[in-house]
């Protein structure tokens, strides 16, 4: 027991107050946990994208105020009454996607996706409906039931998991979500091995997916990027060629130059752009009859996706994934350790690093697209 636990504890976090605004450096106040819930000592957290698609007002949902944060890595510092998931004093990290092993969706068998704690984390607030955060007693809204931008942070137990104390923190936070994303897309996928793979977007998420493939013994691994100086990233993660669609002759579409250059079409395609033009090209990429095409990227609010029905009816499959399909509490633990036997790559996507107070330029180096992803010392 730390001499904090029971206590309110004071500390620093970046808070949105608005859409669009850049973070602010407030003092605030963070109850203790209440029963089922861990309060958690954040030292170190990745900058997403789905942290600067809220900060900017991207989200329509976005509620403000809010302490954003969803790829943490931190210390247990108090648990609630009932926590039997992690102890005190454990390396842990928050999980934006919860594994309650209890509800229809985790017994299911089919799905990493958990409804225990969904309602509630949808609306910034813990599953009793009320919030951790205070400044100057008001209340601060949760982000995707982490929010790990905050020194000290409160998430429900079956949204955490303890890893192993040996993985540095300041690199395996980024499994809370792009780098476990990209690779459980295509590491929980039958049937890559020995398959033509095709993945769009090379930032952490795709890259990942293209570490994946590799790692899964993927034949061909043809990395797509309308940045240039991505292809040496994509075959530094296992790319065995990169496409840049940009280069292509006028009026030339990426789907029509796949389908010729792989005598049909690509096994299995991997949308990590977000672009909804991008997903629909991914799709006609593949091969008729049996190519699969695995939608990852979140896309910008109110935007659909299409493609003509005779491309289904020929047999491709469109499908899609959150959190690479990976259940946190049963398998990030896996995922850490293959990290620490140097299979997962995770080292090599920090290519920034700031303080609490840098955090802005965290989210400008991601606009950069020289950053693949910044890690925020929360000391
Ligand atoms: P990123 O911005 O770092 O990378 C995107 C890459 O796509 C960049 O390299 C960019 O140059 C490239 N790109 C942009 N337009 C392109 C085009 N028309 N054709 C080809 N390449 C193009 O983003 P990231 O962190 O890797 O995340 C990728 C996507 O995955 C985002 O939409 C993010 O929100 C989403 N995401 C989804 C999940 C999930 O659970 N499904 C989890 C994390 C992130
Ligand atoms: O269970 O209904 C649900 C929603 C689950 C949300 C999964 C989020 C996937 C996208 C996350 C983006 C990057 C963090
Ligand atoms: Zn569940």
């Amino acid at each position: 027991m730390s001499d904090t636990t029971g206590k309110v504890i004071t500390c620093k976090a970046a808070v949105c107050w608005g859409a669009g605004e850049p973070l602010k450096l407030e003092d605030v106040e963070v109850a203790p946990p209440k029963a089922h819930e861990v309060r958690i000592k954040v030292l170190y957290t990745g900058i997403c994208h789905t942290d600067e698609y809220t900060r900017s007002g991207s989200d329509p949902e976005g509620a403000f105020p809010v302490i954003l944060g969803h790829e943490g890595g931190g210390i247990v510092e108090s648990i609630g009454e009932g926590v039997t998931s992690v102890k005190v004093g454990d390396h842990v990290i928050p999980l934006y996607t919860a594994e309650c092993r209890e509800c229809k969706f985790c017994k299911s068998g089919k799905t990493n996706l958990c409804s225990s704690v969904r309602a509630t984390q949808g609306q910034g607030l813990m599953p009793d409906k009320s919030s951790r955060f205070t400044i100057k007693g008001r209340e601060i809204l949760h982000f995707m039931g982490t929010s790990t931008f905050s020194q000290y942070t409160v998430v429900a137990d079956v949204s955490v998991v303890a890893v192993n104390p040996a993985a540095p923190l300041n690199k395996v936070c980024l499994l809370g979500c792009g780098i476990t994303t990209g690779w459980g897309a295509v590491a929980k996928q039958p049937g890559v091995e020995g398959s033509n793979v095709a993945v769009f977007g090379c930032g952490c998420v795709g890259l990942s997916a293209i570490n994946g493939a590799n790692l899964v013994k993927a034949s061909r691994i043809i990395a797509v990027d309308t940045n240039p100086a991505k292809e040496a990233w994509a075959k530094k993660f296992g790319a065995t060629e990169f496409v840049n669609p940009k280069d292509l002759p006028a009026g030339k579409r990426i789907q029509d130059h796949l389908v010729e250059i792989t005598d049909g079409g690509l096994d299995f395609t991997f949308d990590a752009t977000g672009n909804v033009d991008v997903m629909r090209a991914a799709l006609e990429a593949c091969h008729k009859g049996w190519g699969v095409s695995t939608v990852i990227g979140v896309a910008a609010a109110g935007k659909e996706i299409s493609t003509r029905p005779f491309q289904l009816v020929t047999g491709r499959v469109w499908r899609g994934t959150a959190f690479g399909g990976v259940k946190g509490r049963t398998e990030l633990p896996g995922i850490v350790d293959d990290y620490l036997k140097g299979s997962v790559k995770v080292d090599e996507y920090v290519t920034h690093e700031f303080s609490l107070a840098d955090i802005n330029k965290g989210f400008e180096a991601m606009h950069s697209g020289d950053c693949i992803r910044a890690v925020v010392d929360m000391s």
